[in-house]
């Protein structure tokens, strides 16, 4: 995860602190629709989240999942995966990543029943 925001090339934190990241996952290829928040966890370049949802999930269905930092006025975007459409192959892998523009990976695990 890259150290700066590179909309401003300045610190995540307004206090030069590390971000607090949180992740939105989606079935649009926007983003927009988002049906479920993690936690965010505080300041931190390599958050690990364990949080669980459920939800059914429609062949070919673009899958989104955007991480943001949480901000105390307006949170500030960090970085997307997204697998449009999302395939049996992912269900079956039981994973998703995607290497973010500074390089940073992010993976997120899948458990289809
Ligand atoms: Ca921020
Ligand atoms: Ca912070």
């Amino acid at each position: 995860m890259t150290t700066q925001d590179p909309a401003c090339s300045c610190a995540w934190d307004g206090l030069g602190g590390a971000p607090d990241p949180f992740v939105m996952l989606s079935f649009d290829a926007s983003g927009a629709n988002s049906y479920f928040r993690t936690n965010t966890i505080q300041d931190t370049f390599a958050p690990d989240w364990s949080d669980v949802t459920s939800t059914v999930i429609f062949a070919g269905t673009p899958f989104r999942f955007d991480v943001w930092d949480d901000d105390v006025t307006t949170d500030d975007w960090m970085f997307a995966c997204l697998a449009d459409p999302l395939t049996a192959a992912y269900l079956r892998y039981g994973t998703m990543s995607c290497v973010d523009d500074y390089g940073s990976t992010a993976t997120i695990y899948i458990y289809a029943q």
